[in-house]
């Protein structure tokens, strides 16, 4: 067996944990920036906000949860702090944080508000901890923080139920005394392991970030990673470039993160620039559609509500999903070579890859009357062929081109 034969197929063989297969099927979900910086107007509050500034005298989580659910999104992920130190619970370990605000007189708690309205909705619930913490006085002197942190985390693990991720913004700059902090990531990942087995770590051990802000998404996203790659930045991941030689794999999927809006955080001013449904709708195909999940950021307002215009065009993308996948021409069965009594009108192909025996499908092509209509790249959990023109046919072909061992589909469906 040459280099490459071996390496590919261990690549080929690598398959997810329970939890990151279960995350997978979670597809697209909610991020939720909300905090000091929707009372400020900015986007890195340095800490130094004062709490009574916090006052969202109408918030309503559950009108957060009715928005994501229109939009067929399954779970929703709260910043309990931002880089500001600010946190939406009432932490033992701080003073900086609602219970010092005007908000229900200091007895109010917005992640266990999120997490309740979550559960009522049934949708999963997740939390970002911001470890750069530009408030704390102990941030940048190591251990003393690292505890603090701990602690917040701690509690955010233990006391709203079940978690589905915790999200670990990679960012690192000074605190209130010009310090820089070095994360201890190894314990922080093991209180979540012990706390919240089953929630997935993002900027840790179980999901990668896409690389990018935008909600740009590779035409080839591997699961299949190198356990020594240079940076989930790379613009190759996992092809047979990349692979020949490797020995050592991982699986470790992408996860999309952009916002609905220019900001992560709430500004009046960009309420007339919410991302036309379009925009939106081509990042889904190609994130939900290309074998990465999607973590649409919706930001409150100053009341504590989505605004109009995001409900909006949440509830316009829900409709599209909704009708775009009304009606599955394929058979039951699962074909590769499709026939239909009558000619239909073609959109889109959603090809699913079992991912549980790995991912393998590297390059396909598809046919209707013989004519090619599509060529793609990798599968994976999902990919959504989205047809540059509708097509009137009655059958339809799927070729894979090349593929590592052979690929096992658990879903084929024709709209
Ligand atoms: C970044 C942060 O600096 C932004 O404010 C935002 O939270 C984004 C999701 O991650 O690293």
């Amino acid at each position: 067996m040459t280099d490459m034969t071996k390496s590919i197929e261990t690549a080929a063989k690598i398959v997810p944990s329970e939890k990151q297969y279960n995350w997978q099927t979670t597809e697209f979900y909610a991020f939720v920036h909300f905090g000091v910086n929707t009372f400020t107007g900015r986007e890195w509050g340095d800490g130094t906000e004062d709490p009574a500034i916090f006052n969202p005298v109408k918030l309503d989580a559950e009108q957060w949860v009715n928005a994501v659910k229109s939009a067929d999104m399954r779970g929703l992920i709260l910043t309990a702090k931002h880089h500001d130190g600010f946190c939406l619970w009432s932490s033992k370990y701080t003073e900086h944080s609602v219970k010092n605000s005007p908000y229900k007189n200091g007895k109010g708690d917005i992640v266990r508000e999120t997490a309740e309205a979550c559960k009522k909705g049934g949708i999963k619930f997740g939390v970002y901890l911001s470890p750069w913490d530009r408030h704390e006085a102990t941030y940048g002197s190591g251990a003393a923080y690292d505890e603090y942190y701990i602690n917040q985390l701690t509690e955010l693990l233990t006391q709203y139920g079940g978690i589905f991720e915790i999200w670990f913004d990679g960012a690192c700059g000074e605190g209130p005394n010009g310090k820089k902090q070095v994360y201890d990531f190894t314990s922080y990942f093991e209180v979540c392991n012990r706390l919240q087995p089953e929630a997935v770590i993002f900027g840790g051990p179980d999901i990668r970030w896409c690389g990018n802000e935008a909600g740009d998404t590779r035409d080839a996203e591997w699961s299949v990673i190198p356990v020594k790659h240079r940076s989930v930045m790379e613009p190759d991941l996992g092809s047979r470039e990349v692979i020949e030689r490797v020995t050592e794999f991982k699986w470790f999927p992408c996860e999309t993160d952009t916002s609905i809006r220019p900001g992560w955080f709430y500004h009046a001013e960009e309420d007339g620039k919410v991302r036309p449904l379009e925009e939106l709708m081509n990042i889904y195909y190609k994130s939900v559609g290309g074998n990465s999940s999607l973590l649409l950021n919706i930001p409150p307002d100053k009341n504590g509500l989505f605004h109009e215009n995001d409900v909006k065009r949440l509830k316009e993308i829900g409709d599209r999903i909704r009708n775009e996948f009304a009606h599955n021409y394929a058979p039951v069965d699962i074909e590769l070579d499709m026939k239909f009594d009558d000619p239909v009108e073609v959109s889109k192909i959603v090809l699913m890859e079992d991912i549980k025996i790995g991912q393998r499908v590297e390059t396909f092509s598809i046919y209707a009357d013989g004519i090619k209509i599509y060529d793609g790249k990798t599968i994976g959990y999902k990919r959504i062929a989205v047809l540059e023109n509708k097509i009137l046919t009655d059958n339809i072909r799927i070729e894979i081109t090349q593929s590592r061992l052979e690929p096992k589909f658990t879903f084929i469906g024709v709209y």
